[in-house]
C-alpha cells in the first residue's frame, strides 16, 4: 500500500491530546451564537487565519479566548464527540485526554460541568463502538500551585463517580519559567492519592525541566521531552527507563519548535532508543489529526515502514492501559 494507506491501517493510541485543542472554528463559531460569546473575529475563515503561531504563548493567548465559548455540559460533549469521529476515521483505538479545568472554573463554569459533558461523549463511544479512552487532568502551570490544590480538592468529590474514565494528573501551559518545582507538593498529593503522573517538559523549557519532572514530580511520561536532546546523560536515562515521550510533530512546527519538519529530531530519539509516540496535541489548531501528524513525518523524515510499526506499537506500550488490554492491542 502507499504511505498513507498504511499509516491508515495502522491501530493506534493517542496519549497527548488536549481535549480544549479540538474546538473546530466551526464548533466554536456555532457554541458562540448559542451561548451568546462575542468573538473578536468575524469569520471562521478570519479566525483560522489567525492560527499563524510564533511560539507557545502566542498559541496559548488563542486557545484560551476560544475556549470562552464552552459554558454547558452539552458544549462539552459535542466538542469530546467530534473529536472522537476524528479518532474512528484515524483508527485511533485507545485515547488518553488532558482537560484543562482551571481555564473553565475560572470564567465561572463549575468542574462538575466539565466532568460530565467529556465523560458522556467517552462513554457513549465506549458503549456503542468499543472505544478506549481515558481522561487527565491537567494544571495550569502559569497558576500558582495553591490554585492547582483547590482545583484537585474540587475534583476530589468527583472521583468516584468518573472512576471508570479519570486516572491522571498531567501539567501544561506556559513553560518557561514554570519549572516543575512549582508544583511538588501537588504532585505529591496526587502520587498519594494514586494517580497517573505526566507533565509537559522540554518543549520549550531546557532539559533540566525533563529531569526535574522526572525527579521532583515522579512523572511516568514526558510530554513533549524534543529538548532531552541537548543532554547526553538525560538522553541515556530515558532510553534505559523506557520513559515514554509524547511527541507531536505538527505541533512543534506550528509553535516554532522546530522550523522545518525535516530538522524533527523524532527519528533521532527513535533510534537512540527512546519509546517515542505521536500525538496530535491541538489539532484543531496544528493543522491536523494523528494519521496527518504520522504523514507529515514519516515524509520529511524518511521513515520506515518498521519505524512506523514501531512508532504505533509505542503508543500502546506508554499508554495506560491495563497490561491485559495493550495486549489486546498489540
Ligand atoms: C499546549 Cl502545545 C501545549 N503546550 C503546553 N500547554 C498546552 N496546552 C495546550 N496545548
Ligand atoms: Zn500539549
Amino acid at each position: 500500500p502507499d504511505l498513507q494507506s498504511f499509516i491508515e491501517g495502522l491501530p493506534k493510541a493517542e496519549l497527548h491530546l488536549h481535549i480544549e485543542g479540538t474546538l473546530e472554528p466551526e464548533l466554536l463559531f456555532a457554541l458562540a451564537q448559542r451561548n451568546q460569546v462575542k468573538l473578536a473575529y468575524a469569520t471562521i475563515e478570519e479566525l483560522r487565519a489567525a492560527y499563524d503561531f510564533s511560539d507557545l504563548q502566542s498559541f496559548l493567548d488563542l486557545y484560551y479566548a476560544g475556549a470562552a465559548v464552552l459554558q454547558t455540559e452539552q458544549d462539552f460533549y459535542e466538542m469530546t464527540a467530534a473529536y472522537i469521529f476524528h479518532c474512528q476515521s484515524d483508527n485511533v483505538r485507545h485515547a488518553e485526554i488532558f482537560f484543562d479545568p482551571q481555564t473553565h472554573t475560572e470564567r465561572g463554569i463549575g468542574i462538575d460541568v466539565v466532568f460530565a459533558g467529556i465523560a458522556r461523549a467517552l462513554r457513549e463511544a465506549r458503549d456503542t463502538q468499543g472505544f478506549s479512552s481515558a481522561m487527565i487532568m491537567s494544571f495550569l502551570r502559569h497558576l500558582s500551585e495553591e490554585e492547582a490544590f483547590a482545583t484537585l480538592e474540587a475534583a476530589l468529590p468527583l472521583r468516584e463517580q468518573y472512576q471508570d474514565l479519570w486516572i491522571g494528573i498531567g501539567l501544561d501551559s506556559a513553560e518557561r519559567g514554570n519549572p516543575p518545582e512549582k508544583f511538588a507538593k501537588v504532585f505529591d498529593r496526587c502520587r498519594q492519592l494514586g494517580f497517573r503522573l505526566v507533565a509537559h517538559a522540554g518543549e520549550e523549557g531546557p532539559p533540566a525541566y525533563v529531569r526535574d519532572a522526572l525527579d521532583v514530580l515522579h512523572v511516568e511520561r514526558i510530554d513533549h521531552g524534543v529538548r532531552s536532546e541537548e543532554d547526553p546523560a538525560l538522553m541515556a536515562r530515558l532510553a534505559k527507563q523506557r520513559t515514554p515521550l509524547t511527541v507531536c510533530p505538527l505541533s512543534n512546527l506550528k509553535l516554532c519548535v522546530v522550523n522545518n519538519m525535516a530538522d524533527h529530531n523524532l527519528a533521532r530519539l527513535l533510534h537512540a532508543g527512546l519509546t517515542v509516540t505521536i500525538n496530535s496535541d491541538d489539532p484543531a489548531y496544528f493543522g491536523g489529526y494523528m494519521n496527518a501528524n504520522y504523514l507529515a513525518v514519516a515524509t520529511a523524515l524518511r521513515l520506515s515502514r518498521v519505524d512506523i510499526i514501531a512508532l504505533t506499537r509505542n503508543s500502546f506500550e506508554a499508554s495506560f492501559l491495563p497490561e491485559a488490554d495493550k495486549q489486546r492491542f498489540l
